[in-house]
């Protein structure tokens, strides 16, 4: 019995579903609404003292850390295998796994709240997003979630968050002219961890920087991606259309001041 608390929009959720749904894996789904500070419900707090989604629940026990879950459920339910077999491959998947946990990761809500939802948020009650900023739990995250919602794309944090995105897009390009996916042979973890972010690109009004003519090779993946069954359960199927649409919106808004630092 597998139970998984997510949300529908967030990066370390959208993996865990695409592994999930590449190994037909059934489970029952609890979202927690991000947007309405759902994971600072001290019932969802006793699952995962971080505040943050997903909690994969597997035979009563909860798992945190999108990583170790996409490997855990690898190792748990091998069919079809998500790493490769030898350990050169196997190392190459965990410095993607890494490199999205120590970087990649951090990055994502400085540039989503920066453009994505802001406008939404600062037009909430302001003892709601107060409350909501207070709740969380790390002080430089909560520093960086108020700097970002106060000054958008102008905010300090805002142009190196950006660069991670860039370089990881500049480092997906190279390796993949060794073979069609991240993880070996077959789409595997390293690619169905990257997936989130790459999307969130598009779904920012980014697309620009992944077009064929800057990155051949990453538009192709992202284009084969998007082709496999999986994406379409786990991923499509999760986001909200209208949801999207405002974010894109933001993100056009913002793309004359952004296109600046893309370089
Ligand atoms: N290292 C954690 C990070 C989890 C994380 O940051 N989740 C985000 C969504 S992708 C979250 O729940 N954020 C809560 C918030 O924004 O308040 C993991 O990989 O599971």
């Amino acid at each position: 019995m597998i139970e998984l608390y997510h949300f529908g929009f967030s990066t370390c959720s959208q993996k865990v579903r695409l592994v999930l749904a590449e190994k037909d894996i059934a489970f029952a789904s609890h979202e927690i609404n991000l947007m309405a500070g759902e994971q600072h419900d001290p019932e969802y707090v006793k699952l995962n003292p971080k505040h943050v989604v997903p909690t994969l629940v597997h035979d009563g026990r909860a798992l945190v850390e999108s990583s170790l879950i996409v490997k855990y459920l690898d190792d748990a339910f091998p069919e079809p295998p998500m790493r490769p077999a030898d350990a050169a491959g196997r190392y190459r998947v965990d410095a993607w796994l890494m490199h999205l946990d120590g970087a990649l990761h951090p990055a994502a809500p400085i540039v989503t709240f920066a453009i994505g939802p802001r406008r939404q948020l600062l037009q909430q009650p302001e003892e709601v997003r107060e409350a909501n900023l207070a709740a969380i739990p790390d002080p430089a995250q909560r520093a960086t979630r108020r700097s970002v919602l106060e000054h958008g794309v102008a905010a300090p944090e805002f142009a190196g968050a950006l660069r991670v995105f860039l370089d990881t897009l500049d480092r997906m390009e190279s390796e993949l002219a060794a073979g069609p996916w991240l993880s070996g042979a077959l789409f595997g973890l390293a690619d169905a961890s990257l997936l989130p972010y790459v999307l969130r690109l598009e779904h920012l009004a980014l697309d620009p920087v992944l077009e064929a003519s800057q990155r051949p090779r990453v538009a192709d993946w992202l284009a084969r991606v998007k082709a496999l069954p999986s994406y379409a359960t786990a991923v499509e199927a999760w986001i909200v259309p209208a949801a999207v649409e405002m974010m894109r919106a933001n993100g056009k808004e913002a793309w004359p001041e952004i296109q600046t630092l893309v370089g």
